[in-house]
C-alpha cells in the first residue's frame, strides 16, 4: 500500500481516494438520501449492497465495454479502480417514463431532443429505450441536453460510441432484471477514456442510488410507481410533514430495518446471491 492515500472528492453517499496515478479507491458509505439530503441516519450494510452489485455488473458487461474495476476490498464496500479522463456528461437511457424524463415530456414532448408519441402515462414504458445525456452539476441539479449539446461537450463521435454502448448495457441489465421482477426503469452511467482512449464504464452501474428499480408485481403506469428502496424512508419523511430541507430527521428502526431489508432483497433477487455469501467473501459476485 502506498504511504498516503489522499482523498480527492466526496459525493454525497460516496468517497474517492487516490492510490497513485493510476488508481483510484471509490469507498460506499451507508449514508442514504432522500430529494437530495442525506439523512443522519445510516442504512447498515447499504454501501455493500451498493459496491456487490456495481461489481456484479462490471464482471457480466465487460464483454460489452471494458470497465474500471481493478480489485474489490475485503471489507465489500471498497473497489480499486483505474484511473481515467472522465467524459463531461452523464449518460442516461430510459426504458420508461419517470423523473425529469416525465417532467420534460409533459412540457414539451420531448426528452433530450426525442420526439415521443403522444398521451404518455406518467411511468409508462417508452417505445424503445432513449439515450437522454445529461450535464453534470457541480452544485444544483444536473440538467438534461441533446445531442447538439452533448457532441459540443464530447464530440460526434465519442457521443455515438457512448449512446450505442450505454442502450446495449441498458438492454442487457434490464432484461437479466426484468426475469428476476425487477424493472430498471432507467439509469444514469459514467465513463471515462483510458490512455489509449479506449472508452471504459466507470462509477457505480445499475444499483438503486444511480437507477430506478420498480418492483415489477406491483408495476402500474399512471402514476410514479413506489421506489424499490427508498419507498419506506419517503413514506416516513411525507408522515412528518418535513420541508425537504436540510437536515433531515432521523430514521426510526422499523424504517431503517425496513429499508435495510429492501436492499438486500434487490442484491439477492438481481444477483441471485446470498448477501451473507457476499459479505463472508465479497469477490463472490465476480464469478
Ligand atoms: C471519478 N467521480 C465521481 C465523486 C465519489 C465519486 N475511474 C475514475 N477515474 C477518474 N475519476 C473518477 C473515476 C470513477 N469512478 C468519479 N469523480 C471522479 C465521484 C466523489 C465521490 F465516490
Amino acid at each position: 500500500m502506498p504511504e498516503a492515500v489522499i482523498h480527492v472528492g466526496s459525493g454525497k453517499v460516496r468517497e474517492l481516494y487516490a492510490l497513485d496515478a493510476d488508481r483510484l479507491v471509490l469507498v460506499a458509505s451507508d449514508r442514504i438520501s432522500t430529494f437530495d439530503v442525506v439523512l443522519p441516519t445510516e442504512i447498515p450494510d447499504k454501501g455493500k449492497v451498493l459496491t456487490g452489485l456495481s461489481a456484479f455488473w462490471f464482471a457480466r458487461t465487460r464483454e460489452i465495454v471494458p470497465n474500471h474495476l481493478l480489485t474489490l476490498g475485503d471489507d465489500g464496500r471498497s473497489t480499486e479502480c483505474r484511473r481515467l479522463d472522465m467524459l463531461p456528461i452523464e449518460c442516461v437511457v430510459r426504458g420508461y417514463l419517470a423523473g425529469s424524463g416525465w417532467t420534460d415530456y409533459r412540457a414539451t414532448g420531448e426528452v433530450c431532443g426525442h420526439r415521443l408519441p403522444a398521451r404518455l402515462a406518467e411511468a409508462q414504458r417508452l417505445p424503445e429505450p432513449i439515450f437522454t445525456p445529461a450535464t453534470k452539476a457541480t452544485s444544483g441539479h444536473d440538467e438534461n441536453i441533446d445531442r447538439s449539446a452533448a457532441a459540443d461537450l464530447v464530440g460526434v463521435e465519442r457521443l455515438d460510441e457512448v449512446e450505442r454502448v450505454a442502450l446495449g448495457l441498458y438492454g442487457f441489465a434490464s432484461e437479466h432484471a426484468r426475469g428476476r421482477g425487477i424493472i430498471l426503469a432507467d439509469t444514469k452511467l459514467e465513463f471515462g477514456a483510458d490512455e489509449d482512449g479506449r472508452l471504459v464504464l466507470a462509477d457505480e452501474a445499475f444499483t438503486p442510488d444511480s437507477s430506478r428499480f420498480w418492483p415489477a408485481d406491483e408495476y402500474a403506469p399512471g402514476s410514479s410507481p413506489p421506489s424499490f428502496d427508498k419507498q419506506f424512508v419517503r413514506d416516513y419523511c411525507a408522515s412528518l410533514g418535513w420541508d425537504k430541507t436540510d437536515p433531515g430527521p432521523e430514521l426510526p428502526d422499523d424504517v431503517v430495518a425496513g429499508t435495510r431489508a429492501r436492499y438486500v432483497d434487490a442484491f439477492e433477487r438481481l444477483t441471485g446471491i446470498a448477501f451473507d455469501a457476499y459479505v463472508d467473501d465479497p469477490e463472490v459476485v465476480l464469478a
